[in-house]
């Protein structure tokens, strides 16, 4: 790809879009970075920038798309902005931060994609693949973006990415050597406008593979079931629920990979150190990974035995007067929140709210009401929460005046033996700029309850 001297227009100056504009300022490329937030929200974060060249059109986006040769999009800017509209018909490429990236890969690519579970499988992979001796890059919608550290990486390497839906509307010839897609419920349809939509964009993952790649399906979830028209890859399906012929499946709670006529035994369901049977689905789509791979059963074993998952999901913080305290920050829509309330047989105090992405939170207020003790809501979609959570029954609904204010009010429900569960089933973006910073408060204050 030829960046030098060629004019790029850079949409959105968060995380991808600075690593994208000091990129392409290396290679030699003339670069405008634009973002609608005014300069003075910035402070002195682009001032780097500036002094190596890069243009900055901050408060709004400059107007005239053709004086650019080509726009890369941030993920979380949607592609219908007027400043853009105008790329296609004047024959301007638009692509994504993931989508530059792939074009100076050198290693192989697994990315995972998937409405729930795409970080821990991704941080699961990375542990594989690490375990077994290869230098290994985690990176892409986890935090890091790819474009950062791509060419450090060469072919004997392993970069393991997670890729989402936004990052992936943009692709244009991204290639994964394994495409895994977890599975498919409602979310960003704001964005996405309805399922069909978002499916498509997750089914670009696989729609460039060639022979020789693979594309690693849930056969339980009937959506990604059905996508394995796309791209030459093989389909390798992994099952929680059924014996399959071939690919990794559970048999008497043994995790089983049958693959180019080889049956194994991995591990056991029970040595999984990581909570709930959605667990078990990301580990078997990791073993499928490693699989294909060629990484020997008994170092998945290993790492499967002792990953302990990653923060912000399901992540324990800490135990004070025999309540438990979890962080679930990371459930940002009401299907990875159910996933999170089956986890636990205990009666759950459950702080929820925030920003909907255009979801309906019906079943996973009836799911929290078998086990809700209170619910506690909060943020911009408060009402609606606890319209649901009554309509579901839920007696003891607390509406929170702030963040801090939920965590205090979810303390006083509690019991001993009951777990207070922060999992809003909505993005964070009303009260936060992400659900890290969300989950590190929660971590925060109820560290400050337990005098740690
Ligand atoms: N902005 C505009 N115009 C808009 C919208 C945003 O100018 O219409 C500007 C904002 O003012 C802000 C910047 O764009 O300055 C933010 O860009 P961004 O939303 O793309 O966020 P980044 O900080 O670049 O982070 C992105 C991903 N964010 C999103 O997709 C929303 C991060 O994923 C990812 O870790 C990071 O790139 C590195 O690759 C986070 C996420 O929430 C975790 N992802 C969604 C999810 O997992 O559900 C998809």
């Amino acid at each position: 790809m030829e960046l030098k001297d060629n004019r790029v227009l850079v949409v959105g100056a968060g995380k991808s879009g600075l690593a994208v504009a000091r990129f392409l300022a290396g290679k030699g490329s003339a670069v405008t970075l634009t973002d609608t937030r005014e300069p003075e929200k910035f402070g002195s974060q682009l001032d780097k920038l500036a002094e190596a060249g890069v243009t900055l059109f901050l408060g709004g986006y400059p107007g005239e798309i053709g004086k650019f040769d080509l726009v890369v999009m941030s993920p979380g800017v949607p592609l219908n902005i007027p400043a853009v509209t105008g790329a296609g018909e004047a024959g301007i490429p638009v692509i994504g931060e993931l989508e530059l990236a792939y074009r100076f890969s050198r290693a192989p690519i697994i990315a995972i994609t998937g409405t729930n579970g795409k970080t821990t499988t991704t941080t699961l992979v990375g542990e594989i693949f690490r375990d077994a001796g290869y230098r290994v890059l985690v990176a892409g919608n986890i935090g890091i973006p790819l474009v950062e550290e791509v060419e450090a990486y060469g072919p004997r390497d392993i970069i393991v990415a997670e890729v989402s839906s936004f990052q992936l509307e943009t692709v244009d010839q991204f290639r994964p050597r394994v495409g895994i897609i977890l599975n498919l419920t409602p979310d960003h349809l704001d964005r996405h406008k309805d399922m069909e939509g978002y499916a498509a964009a997750k089914g670009n993952i696989s729609k460039n593979q060639r022979k020789g790649d693979f594309l690693v399906l849930n056969f339980d979830d009937d959506l990604t079931r059905g996508m394995r028209g796309q791209g030459q890859g093989s389909v390798i399906f992994f099952s929680r629920r059924h014996t399959l012929k071939e690919g990794v499946f559970v048999h008497n709670q043994n995790i089983k990979a049958v693959h180019a006529g080889e049956s194994r035994q991995v591990a056991s369901t029970e040595d999984l150190k990581i909570p709930g049977l959605h667990n078990v689905e990301n580990a078997l789509a990791a073993v499928a990974a490693g699989l294909v791979m060629g990484v020997p059963e008994t170092s998945m074993a290993a790492t499967l035995g002792r990953f302990a998952g990653v923060a912000h999901r399901l992540e324990f913080v800490a135990e004070i007067d025999g309540v438990r305290y979890i962080n679930d920050s990371k459930g940002t829509n009401p299907d990875a929140s159910i996933k999170a309330v089956e986890a636990y047989r205990n009666p759950l105090v459950i702080i929820a709210g925030g920003k909907n992405k255009d979801n309906d939170f019906s079943q996973f207020t009836s799911v929290a009401a078998e086990k809700a003790r209170a619910m506690v809501v909060l943020g911009q979609c408060a009402d609606e929460m606890a319209g649901a959570a009554e309509r579901a029954g839920i007696k003891n609904i607390l509406r929170a005046q702030s963040f801090g204010d939920a965590v205090l009010l979810a303390r006083s429900a509690a019991r001993p033996g009951d777990v207070v569960l922060l999992s809003p089933a909505c993005a964070s973006w009303d009260m936060f700029n992400n659900f890290e910073e969300r989950g590190d408060l929660f971590k925060k204050i109820v560290r400050e309850f337990a005098g740690l």
